[in-house]
């Protein structure tokens, strides 16, 4: 069983956007995602949400990457879940993201609307998110589901009451995505009220309001995420050295607060997934 109050922490560790140029630690390589990877558990994450860069740093779809970051996780030692995301960046065609999947990790991202993001668009077809969303679950991978707004809110719970999706789910609430909901308590109060009974959820907060929101997540119960997907700062002024630090805040903020980080094992039972047959 876990503990009650068990916080499960994610580390986001490079995403679809931010370069080196916008900091130097952000990790593209596969080595340098999968030492982060480590380096934030080691801080608290039992999880880590990864995108691929290929070797000019660019968003990758490519299936040989994720076998690289995972096996040089595995190498390490560490038993950090790793999340994949589907998202992999905004201008991946998206039947090339859903590929993403067949690595089969623990989890995977399921983002269920096309939308504005910030200065781009997030391209997520219908039929297509369908399909993806169909393919996780033929082959046991746990949707990690990205509800920008309340209208994909909508979306999940149609997917969930057709079959598409099963029970129980798993919710990411974003929030301070320029096309998506901003980011304030009370829009996070109005999404996470109408979630299923039974879901899982954490906070996702963009820029300046990461540490706030995640804070008022796991008051409200909820997981939460950090990394240099959802911020490059550690704090106003200060940019990030690493994911790891941005971790330690988080796992600061859950201590302080009576959550302890959930371990990995405690993960799994949390967010119903199965037993380490895979990743
Ligand atoms: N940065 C996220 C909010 C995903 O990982 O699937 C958007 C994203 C989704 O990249
Ligand atoms: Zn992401």
């Amino acid at each position: 069983m876990p503990a009650p109050n068990a916080a499960v922490l994610t580390a986001a560790l490079t995403g679809p956007i931010a370069t080196k140029d916008d900091n130097p630690h952000l990790p593209t390589t596969p080595q340098e995602i999968a030492a982060a990877a480590v380096a934030a558990h080691d801080a608290g994450a039992a999880v880590a949400h990864i995108h691929l860069r290929d070797e000019h740093g660019r968003p990758t779809a490519d299936l040989a990457v994720a076998e690289r970051i995972v096996g040089l996780i595995d190498e390490s030692g560490s038993d950090v879940l790793v999340q994949l995301s589907t998202g992999v960046g905004l201008t991946v065609p998206y039947e090339e993201r859903m590929r993403i999947v067949e690595a089969r990790p623990a989890m995977a991202t399921l983002n269920v609307a096309t939308m504005t993001f910030a200065s781009g668009e997030f391209r997520n077809p219908p039929d297509g998110m369908r399909r993806l969303a169909a393919r996780m679950r033929e082959l046991d991978v746990k949707p990690e589901i990205e509800v920008y707004d309340h209208g994909h809110l909508d979306i999940a719970l149609g997917l969930l009451a057709e079959g598409v999706l099963a029970a129980p789910l798993q919710f990411s609430i974003v929030l301070g995505v320029y096309g998506g909901a901003a980011a304030t308590p009370a829009n996070l109060v109005a999404l996470v009220d109408r979630l299923p009974g039974d879901a899982a959820w954490q906070v996702i907060g963009i820029g300046r309001s990461n540490l706030a929101l995640t804070a008022i997540g796991l008051a409200m119960g909820g997981n939460a995420r950090t990394g240099m997907e959802d911020t490059l700062m550690l704090r106003r002024g200060v940019p990030a050295t690493g994911n790891a630090p941005l971790v330690e805040r988080l796992a600061g903020v859950a201590r302080a607060l009576e959550r302890e980080p959930a371990t990995v094992a405690e993960t799994r039972q949390v967010l119903g997934l199965p037993e380490p047959r895979h990743r």
